[in-house]
């Protein structure tokens, strides 16, 4: 057990060695936990089994360790060549299986001590990276996935990859280690970093309206661009998402992000590039549950962050433009790219690419990539979309989908084709109850309740997650379960499938079996009495809680209660917002 924490441990790294390369030398099943600390920001976790961690322990056996190693895609655009080298590692390296991430990333599970080296080096010379993939560092910069072959979206993903090799850690380590690039034995400190990184991970992502499918108000900076023309001519930035809190901890809190200011195009890395700097040198890094910058945002108000801002450069800025969102939901199917060429839209349950009895998503994408060579690109819902194609693929493609078992996204609720569900057991060490493997099944429960009320072609945002850290952006889903303990989930309702606003909660502990039939009295609701053509998420917001949209702060105290308040507050005439 190291005694440091984790700011110690990045300081005395010296540029994120730590001893990395001594203990790989060594061999092993799995490193000290300082390195396990270091080994984040060069893309891997190290887990462990947890279906088998009981068993091991009452045998006396050390856990079963593996590494999660994630690579950091850009707006989620890779290339056949890149897809197939993932694809192959699955088997050779992994447990047989390729998780798409909701950030857009891939991530492979299982990777053994021994396989590791093999596994990033194999990565790198694909042409993707693991390079600050995770750890205290701007992490995979997401951009809005729909390929349409416009030139603000071309200009929009030329972006996302400038700022994703803009934000690297400039240190030799990571070639160093991985890479056998030759050793360095004195680097000065990161010229933008320093010798402490950030204070805790940092997102960024790019939004095209009227797509959110980023969900940009998660991200801890949001930018989108403004169009003149047809061409991008600036972007207001969007400042202080996330979505980590614990249960019942009321200073901890999924928040929004807000809009900050607007730039013009030539000076808009300059202007993040001061946005994360102010958030390196104030976010707080005493306590790493307060340390992410929409904390900072919430301590000392978005006035103060925007004065630091300013202080940190020399051209000017404007008042954020008004921006406007549809919906976070992905384009499934067969649709045209503007160019005379098609896009197919595949639906990824859970983003959890493998085969299994009944449905081979492996040899699917496996046998389209050989036969059609499309383009892909992995959408921030852990789906896929094949582009590029010519006209006359859609029956061959459509049918070899389907030769597979892969659903036709036109027959799934369209609840199912955006629904998520995050990673968790067996491979998270943070869950506490199931997430993706449940996720399905409790779909299946829903989508008949969905189509039993005429509800099935509603915009209506479910995400599951297996403990309240966030990662499938739960927070602002119509509807949310949050694991709370092995079999039990905290339930949400009532965010936005535009993705800005928060749900409130529900219930804080309802048992699995029983989440489906606890929201449908809610659905019912809704059926019965909407106005015509009215979204869930606008029913919910005209009827539930008018006028008094939870806020972060409000995040703990359930629905009843918060009504409760607001009622009293209403008959003793008073205004209304309601107190923490
Ligand atoms: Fe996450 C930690 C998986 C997106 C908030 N997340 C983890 C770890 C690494 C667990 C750990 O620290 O040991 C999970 C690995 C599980 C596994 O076995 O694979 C994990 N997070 C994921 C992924 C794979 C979920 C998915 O279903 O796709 C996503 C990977 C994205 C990527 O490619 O980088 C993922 N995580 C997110 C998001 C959504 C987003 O980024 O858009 C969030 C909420 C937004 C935010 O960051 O606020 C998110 N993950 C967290 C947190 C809480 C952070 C906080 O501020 O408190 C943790 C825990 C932590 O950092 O302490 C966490
Ligand atoms: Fe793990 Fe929790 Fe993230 Fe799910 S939300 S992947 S359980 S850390």
């Amino acid at each position: 057990m190291s005694n440091k924490n984790v700011e110690e441990i990045k300081r005395d790294s010296r540029g994120l060695r730590g001893h990395i390369a001594d203990a790989l030398q060594v061999g092993g099943t799995h490193f000290d936990e300082e390195n396990a600390t270091l080994l984040k920001f060069h893309g891997t976790y190290q887990q462990d089994d947890r279906d088998k961690r009981a068993a091991l322990k009452k045998e006396g056996k050390d856990k079963a360790w593996s590494f999660m190693v994630r690579t950091k895609i850009p707006g989620g655009d890779l290339s056949v060549e890149q897809f197939l080298a993932h694809d192959r590692m699955a088997d050779a390296l992994g447990n047989g299986s390729i998780r798409l991430t909701n950030r857009q990333g891939i991530q492979m599970h299982g990777v053994l001590f021994g396989s590791l080296k093999d596994c990033i080096r194999r990565i790198n010379k694909s042409g993707l990276t693991t390079r600050g993939a995770c750890g205290d560092i701007v992490r995979n910069t997401m951009a809005t996935a729909i390929p349409l072959k416009t030139a603000v979206a071309k200009e929009v993903l030329r972006f996302a990859a400038e700022i994703s090799t803009t934000f690297y850690a400039a240190s030799h380590s990571y070639s160093e280690i991985w890479l056998d690039g030759e050793k360095i034995t004195e680097e000065p400190p990161d010229p933008f970093y320093g010798e402490t990184y950030l204070p805790r991970k940092y997102k960024i992502g790019l939004a095209i309206p009227p797509f959110n499918d980023i969900d940009i108000f998660t991200q801890d900076t949001g930018l989108v661009p403004e169009v003149e023309g047809g061409e991008v001519t600036g972007y207001t930035i969007f400042v202080g998402g996330g979505f980590g809190m614990s249960h019942g901890q009321i200073q901890t809190h999924p928040a929004l992000s807000k809009p900050l200011l607007f730039v013009h195009r030539e000076n808009a890395l300059a202007a993040l590039k001061s946005v994360v700097s102010v958030q390196r040198d104030f976010g707080r890094r005493d306590d790493r549950k307060q340390a992410r910058l929409k904390y900072l945002i919430r301590d000392r108000g978005i006035e103060w962050f925007l004065d630091r801002v300013k202080e940190r450069i020399s051209f000017p800025v404007e008042a954020p433009r008004p921006v406007t969102f549809e919906s976070v939901e992905d384009s499934l199917g067969w649709h045209p790219q503007g160019d005379g060429k098609f896009f197919y839209g595949v639906f990824i349950p859970e983003g959890r690419i493998k085969d299994t009895p009944n449905v081979r998503f492996r040899t699917a994408l496996r046998e389209v990539c050989a036969r059609f060579s499309p383009s892909l690109r992995i959408t921030p819902n852990c789906n896929i979309y094949l582009y590029d194609l010519d006209a006359e693929a859609e029956g061959p493609l459509k049918a070899l989908l389907a030769s597979h078992g892969l659903a036709d996204p036109a027959k799934l609720t369209r609840a199912r084709r955006v629904a998520h569900a995050c990673v968790a057991l067996p491979t998270c060490g943070l869950a506490l109850s199931e997430s993706e493997r449940v996720f399905s099944p409790l779909m299946e429960k829903i989508d008949p309740i969905l189509r039993e009320l005429g509800l099935e072609e509603e915009p209506l945002l479910i995400r599951m997650s297996g403990c309240p850290n966030g990662c499938p952006r739960p927070y602002n889903a119509d509807i949310a379960f949050v694991g709370r303990a092995p079999g039990k989930y905290a339930l949400y309702v009532g965010g936005s499938y535009r993705g800005n606003r928060l749900a409130g909660l529900i219930e804080k502990s309802v048992a699995y079996d029983d989440l489906a039939s606890h929201i449908r009295p809610y659905l019912e609701d809704f059926a019965k009495n909407r106005k015509p053509g009215e979204s869930f998420t606008d029913y919910f917001g005209r009827t539930q809680t008018p006028g008094e949209e939870p806020s972060s702060e409000q995040f703990h105290i359930e629905l009843s209660e918060r009504q409760k308040r607001l009622d009293e507050k209403k008959k003793a005439g008073e205004p209304t917002p309601i107190e923490p």
